[in-house]
């Protein structure tokens, strides 16, 4: 490589280190898909996790030290594909499922009634801050926090779809049909 080229690989990478944001290098998409029972879709954007109404929890992290996670509640991001989870969450309703995926494929399942406000104080959180900055990179930039749990194995990592689900409609066991 001739010293022109070379000046030109560096200002490059000097460049692209300086404007790339932080969470242009996580784990997970800087963006967030989810959808309704119907198929219908929005996307998050770090913008409209900005915007929403934001809550605050405390739990204890791997480090076995209490943290302050920051972000918006799940039942406040349904309501972006007309998921209610308020008063009129009941009858036939009640047995819908919420799963959330990472952006390694690994999912877990979660009911409506437990992200609804009027059902259960215990929050359910898409959490992009811990103590005031934003998530390391092997857990964001977005990371599932399930306020009271025991174990972690709900607490999904860099996070890439919420999907709403309809159990009725899954495949029942055979010994059912
Ligand atoms: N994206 C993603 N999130 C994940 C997992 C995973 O494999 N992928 N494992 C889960 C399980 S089973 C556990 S016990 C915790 C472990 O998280 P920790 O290492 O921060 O305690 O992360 C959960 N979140
Ligand atoms: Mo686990």
């Amino acid at each position: 490589m001739n010293s022109l080229a070379r000046r030109w690989t560096f200002s490059t990478l000097l460049l692209l280190t300086i404007v790339c944001p932080a969470s242009a290098r996580a784990d997970g998409p800087a963006e967030v898909t989810i959808t309704n029972v119907q198929g219908k879709s929005a996307t998050l954007t770090a913008q409209s996790l900005a915007d929403a109404p934001r809550a605050t929890l405390t739990a204890k992290d791997r480090d076995g030290q209490e943290h302050r996670f920051e972000g918006v509640e799940i039942h406040e991001l349904l309501k972006r594909v007309e998921v209610s989870t308020g008063e009129d969450l009941r009858g036939p309703r009640m047995r819908e499922l919420v799963t959330i995926e990472g952006a390694d494929g690994y999912s877990v399942a979660y009911s409506i009634g437990e992200l609804s406000p009027k059902f259960t104080d215990r929050k359910i959180l898409l959490a992009d801050r811990i103590d005031g900055m934003p998530l390391a990179a092997e857990t964001g930039p977005y990371r599932v926090i399930v306020e009271g749990d025991k174990r972690h194995s709900r607490w999904v990592r860099n996070v890439a779809r919420i999907r709403v689900l309809d159990s009725a409609q899954l495949v029942r066991p055979a010994q059912d049909r």
